[in-house]
């Protein structure tokens, strides 16, 4: 019978019901009642942490209650749902966030003044959630932030790492040392619900007994236990709070009973830390691919439980299977996730008794693959023996595909045998691989790439037969964006309050809609204006001046130029190139008289990221910095003139410090090698200038702001290959090619910054490959930090270019490119929460 909901008496329930606190009276009492219930303290030995646990259980409460109502009003009206699987989510803190996206900020801070503490102190209280390495997962992380906010039913799936990404230290020689990240053990993290009783069995390894039907029996092994955990991701100024649902693994049953009876207490513990490990840490190499079994049993596990899920919650709608594509689309973030597609197939075959050519319809019409990088090195590849063991029935399910695929090939293309050894799933060889990307590709209704230069460099290299074979319609371009949440208003709180100020239209506008911001364009010839704009600048540059003195009791000289390179490091993205060219200007200024020298701009540069732990190259690159800066900060001839900084520990907070508080930035990869870069466009949105190549988004960013407003230089795309080419087969050295880079090496090599011969490694990639070019740009980039010099020396046209930059960034919201993806790919509609 049906049942009376709610039980008991209905007034009393309602009685007790609550709405989110907006009041600065009732969120004080939230506070003071979970210091003294949830936290068990007193108010007489609350300290900051303790008060910023209270504040953040008190919003957690708040986004508990829009959380319930978003996730039920989904359930109800049963929409289409898109699901976002991404190993890396970079999501930095979430206090700031969710008071600015709940627009409670003022009330709390008012609230916490009169508790007697400081907002500002209890900010700092909060570890970053830093479950990524870079790009990769801070986009997934906006792309959460634009979906809640849009009011589009985006779930995100990922791995509830109990290590995020490293810390890192630099020792006094300069090295880069990591030590863990435990950031969960401070206890309680107030911004997850743990689902304990949303659990799914994994299974691992045993054996793949073909049946009739093409199905197939999977048994034995290894079973683990994936529990969810829910991370609340509020949207801006609505109700529609959306999830991201991590996997953590756990032993199926505590121990094993048999041999801890049996005294084998060691085997027992064994078998349970085997399945703890899955999800106990993240992975440090970005643009690496390592084939660690650790990294496969981690993609299995976390797409194995997040298609279980998602399948279970489309079987309650009680559709047919056929309609699965109607109710469900799945981003691949790279080809992390790509097990999604065999895993499709094999409960579709398998458990639904679905057959084959129905079942690859249904996966190929849900699943949609982006592509982050055409860099060989990081397209993923798993050797085929240690799939076969750890995934059997996913291997002959992969050949199946590949069996199929390379019949369709043969028939368009008959008797094309490199084509066919070209695009097969496996690469021939010892042993042979299973190559992802072409997985991703054949099983997804659409791939696309990050950036319009990239998504261009994807279809002519490598996919380029598959757009021969499948036409070209399957593959586009959705430019990455970022969130103006947290990449202005909260990091650049003046800035904001600016704008809306001259806008004339409160943040909760322009904020959602970026466009808005073209109206500013007419203030960059008000002089009152730009003063105001310029101050704002200089407060953004001393609020970090302040945080390098009291995190590293360094003094900054904020009357200078300030210029940021902050990334991870990487050949490619020639950190190299930035710290050979502060050594050139160290030269150049030493060699000027006291009155030329008067004439110059003085000039703070930032450096800082992390490197793979095993990245050889990278880690010496950070020595060099370090050693340069050491000795050139201390030159009493120059150091009011140029300064260098390495700040060590980059991460989403520190990057909140450093981007509005940047004149200039550097995105100088190599052209064709940076799929887009997102941090171009942070800088850009708080009014820095941007010096780069012609790479990825920097050139969306010049067409938007104008070429007049970004330092271009190096050579194009095009050209990279030939020089390449040109440089293996009729080598010229350096000294010839390039005389003042030549002097500069020599510099490093003869130890003006310590013991040169550490450097040989490093001067050797430049002087024998030297793959990445900087031979070959140099010069053109030495002339283009000379223009930016220039134009900083009209400091009135310098702030309007700085104004016209801001004011055309709006196209680089990443609620333009979530919109994107739920037009054009995924077909989803917002689904409002009233
Ligand atoms: C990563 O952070 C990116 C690409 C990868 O293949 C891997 Br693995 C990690 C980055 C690109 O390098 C950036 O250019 C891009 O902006 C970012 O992904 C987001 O698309």
């Amino acid at each position: 019978g049906k049942e009376k909901w709610p039980r008991g008496d209905e007034k009393t329930w309602k009685e007790g019901f609550r709405s989110v606190n907006t009041e600065v009276p009732s969120i004080t009492k939230s506070i003071v009642n979970h210091v003294q219930t949830s936290l068990a303290r007193q108010a007489y030995n609350l300290d900051d942490l303790g008060a910023y646990q209270a504040a953040a259980l008190s919003v957690r409460d708040d986004l508990i209650l829009n959380w319930n109502e978003t996730q039920m009003h989904y359930t109800r009206k049963a929409p289409k749902r898109a699901y976002y699987l991404s190993l890396e989510f970079l999501m930095g803190r979430t206090f700031d966030n969710a008071l600015l996206n709940l627009g409670l900020k003022e009330q709390y801070r008012e609230g916490i003044t009169k508790l007697g503490f400081n907002m500002e102190d209890l900010l700092e209280q909060e570890r970053d959630a830093a479950l990524g390495n870079g790009g990769l997962g801070r986009l997934a992380a906006c792309y959460l932030d634009s979906s809640a906010s849009q009011e589009l039913p985006v779930w995100g799936y990922g791995l509830r790492y109990q290590y995020g990404i490293f810390q890192q230290l630099i020792s006094p020689e300069g090295q880069q040392l990591e030590q863990p990240d435990p950031w969960l053990a401070g206890g309680e993290n107030p911004w997850e619900l743990p689902r304990l009783d949303v659990t799914y069995e994994v299974r691992f390894y045993g054996t793949a007994e073909r049946l009739p039907e093409g199905r197939a029996l999977w048994q034995g092994g290894q079973e683990v236990l994936a529990v969810a955990y829910d991370v609340m991701v509020p949207g801006c100024y609505t109700k529609n709070t959306n999830n991201l649902r991590l996997w953590e693994s756990k032993p199926k049953r505590g121990f094993d009973l048999n041999s801890f009876n049996a005294g084998d207490y060691e085997h027992a513990v064994e078998s349970s830390n085997s399945a703890a490990a899955i999800t106990s840490v993240l992975y440090p190499n970005d643009h690496t691919t390592f084939g660690k079994e650790l990294r496969l049993k981690q993609q299995y596990f976390w797409t194995a439980a997040s298609l279980a899920d998602i399948v279970r919650r489309f079987k309650n709608i009680g559709k047919p299977f056929s309609a699965f594509p109607d109710y469900v689309a799945i981003q691949l973030n790279d080809t992390h996730p790509t097990l999604a597609i065999p895993e499709l197939m094999r409960i579709l075959i398998d458990e639904e008794e679905i057959p084959w050519g129905k079942a690859w319809d249904i996966v190929t019409n849900t699943v949609f693959y982006t592509n982050h990088t055409v860099l060989p090195e990081a397209l993923e590849k798993w050797p085929v023996p240690l799939m076969e063991h750890l995934l059997p029935r996913h291997m002959q399910i992969i050949y199946d595909i590949n069996l199929f695929f390379l019949q369709a090939v043969e028939k368009k293309f008959p008797g094309d045998r490199d084509r066919l050894a070209r695009m097969s799933l496996i690469e021939e060889g010892f042993p042979k691989q299973v190559r992802m990307a072409h997985l991703a590709c054949i099983g997804s209704r659409k791939v696309n790439g990050v950036a319009e230069l990239h998504s261009e460099l994807v279809r002519t290299t490598i996919l380029k037969d598959f757009v021969e074979f499948e036409g070209p319609s399957k593959f586009s371009n959705v430019t990455n964006g970022i969130t103006p949440r947290r990449w202005l208003d909260q990091c650049n709180p003046e800035l904001s309050a600016l704008i809306s100020k001259t806008l004339k239209v409160d943040k909760s506008v322009w904020l959602k809609d970026l466009d808005k911001l073209k109206e500013l364009l007419p203030y960059a010839e008000d002089a009152g204006f730009r003063k105001e704009w310029a101050a704002i600048k200089q407060r953004n540059k001393e609020r970090l001046a302040h945080h390098v003195q009291t995190t590293l009791g360094l003094t900054v000289n904020t009357h200078a130029m300030f210029d940021v390179q902050i990334k991870r490091l990487h050949e490619y993205k020639r950190q190299t190139l930035n710290i050979l060219g502060v050594i050139h200007r160290y030269l150049t200024l030493k060699q000027m008289t006291a009155a030329e020298r008067k004439k110059v701009n003085p000039r703070v540069v930032f450096f800082a990221g992390k490197a793979a732990p095993g990245y050889y190259i990278a880690k010496l690159t950070i020595r060099l910095i370090v050693n340069a800066a050491r000795i050139i900060n201390a030159d009493p001839e120059t150091r009011d003139l140029l300064t260098v900084y390495f700040l060590p520990d980059y991460s989403v907070s520190l990057a909140e410090v450093l981007i509005p508080a940047s004149d200039i930035s550097q995105h100088i990869s190599t052209a064709g090698t940076e799929a887009s870069g997102t941090s171009n466009m942070k800088f850009c949105l708080n009014g820095g200038l941007l010096v780069g190549t012609v790479d990825g988004a920097n050139i969306e960013i010049a067409e938007a702001v104008g070429e007049n407003n970004v330092f271009f230089f190096g050579h194009l795309t095009p050209a990279v290959e030939d020089l390449r080419y040109q440089h293996m087969y009729h080598p010229v050295p350096v000294e010839e090619k390039c005389p003042p880079l030549a002097k500069v090496l020599d510099c490093v090599a003869s130890g003006m910054f310590g013991d040169g011969g550490v450097y040989e490694p490093l001067l050797n990639t430049i002087r024998q490959h030297d793959y990445y070019l900087i031979t070959e740009d140099f010069e053109s980039y030495i002339g283009a930090l000379a223009m930016v010099d220039q134009a900083y020396l009209d400091k009135e046209e310098w702030i309007k270019k700085s104004i016209r930059t801001t004011a055309n960034m709006g196209k680089f919201s990443s609620d333009r490119a979530i919109l994107e993806y739920a037009e054009s790919f995924w077909n989803i509609e917002p689904v409002k929460v009233a």
